[in-house]
């Protein structure tokens, strides 16, 4: 089927950004094999050791090209009240013109493809179709991982409508010129740009991870974020897990967490007690919707990882080191001579003749990383050991709890739950994690708050985003059925700084607890922020030491809550009127009970 307005939108841009070739990808086994073999030719690529890392190819960006880029990330809705004060505002006839400036001619000398791309199965109604135009190759084989992409894409979309997403590296090349090995733009010109009313996103400048894998953060978060408050569903920054007890029963969980909390992890975790089991859905989006029975139903828009490559080991996360055995990218790792990667926290020593990050050899006595910290790997989620049966099943999965947590030393115990939707929702508005002073230069032990983890990646007015989740609850063809809230924290520390939880595996003893209090069959106490487990209800059949850190570990220490309580007053000041009636509400329930 010849879908009219995609041939006439690709032909336009191919005459603003004039590449010497539009190649439109197919998504073949082939066409990824050639693209890979020119990479290496061209010096990009450095095709890994088949016989350690079948299928595999490693890359180093740009030092200036290392992470997605908060502050080059805009919103540009027409108002700059709907972009809302957490989001970078530029108005989007201004911002169009900037970069129109910047398209023409981009990609002169390079090839432009064209990727159709779902993000979800293919045909499941909660699916989304998008079209990427980009000039890397390197974008090309990432997407063929992250995504569904190719020509089934195409049929599947016919004459229908898609989220047209532009992408140029932002460095076209003269006649005769040279490439580097990691084009892209200098800082200042780089721009990711979304266009939440007209559904567009249009970046520029960076070839890395969410500023150029547009399917990911910009659409099936920015973008999605705004369609779903529109169409009344959720698009969230959570992993999706299934949880088995010994006695078979099954259910669905979604978790969102700040960065920097492990949440890969939680999603493939090998469960520390016997009989439990968890499968992974997905490790970092989830798209929800409710059924026709009335649950609400998750899917992974993403078909693959990109995760965190620096401490993931067979000790903390081996599902995510079987998942990139083979067929993966790796970015920013290190290089090792027999054509391996390594990284810091592999678990095993750094062979000697390492090429780092930069490229230069690595000696064990040098003060910056041989990876990046932000390397990463792209594997395909297809190859996890513990991907769920459900994975791909297009109706989704139904998730019966929602966690949310952040990294917190002090103050937020082991697990509370939610009294009510709306307390549920006030507990996703305010979590975050503590900061050390050396980080970002803010007092130690101040909370950076991260609202449902989703602070850069709202694409509209989080305020707005708020009431969206409290109107979730109205909007629910039967409320009863909504998943329990729940707020998890792995990370207290007692007063000399040791951690008081094992965290990793042992987490399935905090996901039990919730399991049972969603089957009725859990104690609870009522405490000033949620219902609390009594010590004796959490297990540690197995870590018997752990148990004298319970009593600290379930503590709701009132004067901690009280200073905590001006923290968020604090926080929820930047909504100004966009806040929600029912989250003040719920502040002012959570101080009167604090007394
Ligand atoms: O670079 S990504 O946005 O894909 C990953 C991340 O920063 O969370
Ligand atoms: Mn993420």
């Amino acid at each position: 089927m010849v879908n009219q307005k995609l041939n006439k939108w690709v032909e336009e841009w191919a005459g603003i950004m004039k590449p010497e070739k539009v190649h439109w990808v197919n998504g073949s086994e082939e066409e990824n094999q050639e693209l890979f073999n020119q990479m290496v030719a061209s010096g990009m690529a450095v095709k890994l050791n088949d016989e350690k890392r079948p299928g595999s190819y490693y890359f180093q960006s740009d030092p200036s090209d290392v992470a997605r880029v908060e502050d080059r990330t805009f919103i540009c809705s027409e108002k700059e009240e709907d972009a809302g004060p957490t989001n970078n505002w530029k108005a989007p006839k201004e911002m169009k013109e900037i970069l129109l400036g910047k398209y023409e001619g981009c990609m002169k000398g390079r090839t432009m493809y064209v990727i159709p791309f779902s993000m979800g199965p293919l045909g499941s109604d909660i699916a989304q179709i998008g079209i990427q135009l980009t000039d890397s190759p390197y974008v090309v084989v990432n997407m063929g991982i992250m995504t569904r992409m190719g020509e089934a894409v195409l049929d599947v979309l016919g004459d229908g409508d898609f989220v047209p997403c532009i992408h140029s590296v932002g460095k076209p090349l003269q006649p005769g010129e040279k490439d580097v090995k990691w084009p892209c733009a200098p800082i200042e010109e780089k721009h990711i740009s979304h266009f939440p009313e007209t559904k567009e996103i249009w970046s520029y400048g960076s070839g890395y991870g969410g500023n150029a894998l547009l399917g990911k953060k910009c659409f099936a978060l920015r973008i999605a974020s705004k369609m779903a408050k529109e169409e009344g569903w959720l698009a969230e920054h959570m992993l999706i897990l299934g949880i088995t007890n010994p006695e078979g029963v099954k259910k669905y969980f979604a978790a969102a967490f700040p960065s920097a909390c492990g949440k890969t992890n939680l999603a493939m975790m090998v469960p520390n007690l016997p009989g439990w089991k968890v499968e992974c859905v997905g490790d970092d989006i989830a798209w929800m919707k409710f059924g026709k029975d009335g649950k609400l139903y998750a899917i992974n828009p993403e078909a693959g990882f990109f995760g965190v490559a620096p401490m993931t080991s067979m000790e903390t996360n081996p599902n995510a080191m079987h998942s990139a055995e083979k067929n993966s990218v790796f970015t920013n790792t290190g290089l090792t001579p027999d054509g391996d990667i390594w990284w810091e926290g592999i678990g095993y020593d750094m062979p000697e003749g390492t090429i780092n990050w930069k490229n230069g050899v690595h000696t064990a006595d040098s003060d910056a990383p041989c990876a990046h910290p932000n390397a990463r790997f792209t594997a395909p989620a297809s190859q996890c050991p513990a991907i769920d049966p459900k994975w791909e099943d297009p109706a989704g999965v139904p998730i019966e709890a929602i966690l949310f947590g952040g990294r917190r030393p002090s103050t937020v115990p082991l697990v509370h739950q939610a009294f009510s939707w709306a307390h549920g929702v006030f507990i996703g508005s305010i979590v975050g994690s503590e900061v050390t002073a050396a980080a970002i230069g803010l007092k130690a032990g101040t909370v950076r708050r991260d609202p449902f983890a989703m602070l850069p990646f709202c694409g509209y007015n989080m305020g707005d985003y708020f009431q969206h989740w409290i109107d979730t609850e109205k909007n629910a063809p039967d409320a009863s059925k909504l998943p329990g809230i729940f707020y998890v924290n792995w990370f207290r520390k007692d007063d000399e700084g040791k951690w008081l939880w094992p965290g990793y595996g042992d987490n399935v003893r905090v996901l039990k607890w919730i399991f049972e209090r969603l089957n009725g069959t859990a104690d609870a106490q009522e405490t000033a922020i949620g219902y609390l487990p009594n010590a004796e209800d959490i297990d540690v059949s197995g870590i018997e030491a752990t148990k004298e850190n319970l009593d600290e570990l379930l503590s709701v220490d009132i004067e901690k809550w009280k200073t905590e309580v001006e923290g968020i007053k604090e926080h929820y000041a930047k909504f100004e009127d966009k806040l929600p009636e029912a989250l003040k509400n719920e502040l002012e329930g959570l101080e009167k009970r604090l007394g």
